[in-house]
């Protein structure tokens, strides 16, 4: 019998700056009273994050959703859209809260992201817009959504809430489709403890994504819409600087977790890991893997509870699919049968703990206990 370790040990830890490095910026935070509305620390923030990023214009908000609900206002999203079903429920609530209905399309078998030509069979008169993910960073079919966004002349969202600093051959993976939406959530790989951002390719969109998010004023005395309020304050701004300098870092030790237990799970019967994708450079998020019962011998959920006797939570992300919960199931698009895929990822992933401060000793012990029958 393999010993529990003696500490829980949880799907992902976040990665704080040196609270030293913190304090500094807060003393320069107490001295001026800029607490939020768009202040230096804000300003400074976008312009980092875009370098950093190599996109051209980004808007910081306080969290993903509210991000996700505002590009659609931005666009202004109505009908229906086709999305999938295995993300965070958040990606469809986001429709859901602009009264769209969700249209679930199937997802592929090999990198769990939408599937464009399911897309393009489920497209009506009343589609809009796409909405895809990049789950887990793996970057979506980039020139199909785009081949089918011009082709039937649709609007095109991505939620790349898992795909920060992801790229493909040398270009972030946020420069395509209309907008992406990135998510700072604490339990993310960049993250502001709370918080997202919307990223668009000019300069109008910028202005209008920007009034949408603080209340609608263009001027102090000019609403030009129903704004929301959704502004990131300059305590997170500060903070979401300082992990810029360490982000790099964060994502080399994600990168050396993540090959040692691509190396140490190869072998193992009923197991699979994701395999990296050519041309992409990755970071990291999550390290989802597949039990397949018939040849790992105990099935998902058992393994799921195994871990966690011995002190390990790894998480079945994204179990059970958005299209299996009460506000969605009775949507057409939700039947089982329209997303046999979906549906069969969903009953055998588990995305095993990763995160910078994990260590390879950690790994080792946690592929023991998966291997050990
Ligand atoms: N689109 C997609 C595709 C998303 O994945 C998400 C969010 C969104 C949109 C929406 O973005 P946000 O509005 O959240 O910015 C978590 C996160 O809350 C959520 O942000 C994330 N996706 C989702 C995949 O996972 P939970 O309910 O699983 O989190 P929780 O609190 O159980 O945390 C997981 C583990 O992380 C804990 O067991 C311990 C550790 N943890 C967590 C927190 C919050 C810490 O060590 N410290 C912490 O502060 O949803």
């Amino acid at each position: 019998m393999i010993k529990k370790f003696d500490s829980p040990i949880f799907v992902t830890k976040p990665a704080l700056p040196p609270l030293e490095e913190y304090t500094e910026l807060l003393k320069q935070i107490w001295d001026t009273k800029v607490l939020t509305n768009n202040g230096p620390f804000h300003q400074q923030f976008e312009k980092a994050l875009s370098e950093y990023l190599g996109i051209r214009y980004i808007s910081l908000f306080s969290n993903g959703t509210l991000a996700l609900i505002t590009a659609l206002q931005a666009l202004r999203i109505t009908g229906e859209v086709i999305t999938t079903p295995f993300s965070f429920v958040a990606t469809t609530h986001s429709l859901w809260w602009n009264n769209i209905k969700p249209v679930f399309a199937d997802i592929e078998p090999v990198t769990f992201n939408l599937d464009p030509e399911k897309v393009e069979a489920a497209i009506t008169p009343q589609t809009t817009a796409i909405m895809p993910v990049h789950v887990y960073g793996n970057p979506c079919n980039i020139e199909q959504f785009q081949h089918l966004a011009d082709t039937y002349g649709l609007k095109l969202i991505y939620d790349a809430a898992h795909a920060f600093g992801v790229k493909i051959n040398d270009e972030s993976v946020l420069n395509f489709g209309d907008l992406s939406v990135l998510s700072f959530h604490a339990t993310k790989v960049f993250n502001t403890i709370e918080g997202g951002a919307i990223i668009c390719h000019d300069e109008k969109t910028k202005h209008r994504i920007d009034y949408l998010k603080n209340f609608g004023f263009a001027d102090e005395t000019t609403v030009i819409a129903p704004g929301i309020n959704a502004k990131m304050n300059e305590l997170q701004c500060a903070y979401g600087l300082l992990q810029l300098k360490y982000v790099d870092d964060y994502i080399e030790k994600r990168k050396s977790l993540s090959a040692l237990y691509q190396k140490l799970l190869k072998e193992t019967e009923g197991i699979r890991c994701l395999s990296e994708m050519n041309g992409v450079r990755h970071a990291y998020s999550y390290f989802p893997i597949l039990v397949d019962k018939d040849k790992f011998g105990i099935s998902r959920d058992d393994l799921y509870e195994k871990l966690k006797a011995h002190n390990i939570y790894g998480r079945r992300y994204f179990y059970p699919l958005i299209s299996q919960f009460p506000s969605y199931r009775g949507l057409p698009s939700a039947r089982k049968d329209n997303l046999p895929i979906a549906e069969k990822v969903a009953d055998q992933v588990i995305c095993l703990p990763i995160f910078p401060e994990l260590t390879h000793e950690n790994v080792n012990d946690i592929c023991d206990i998966i291997k050990d029958k």
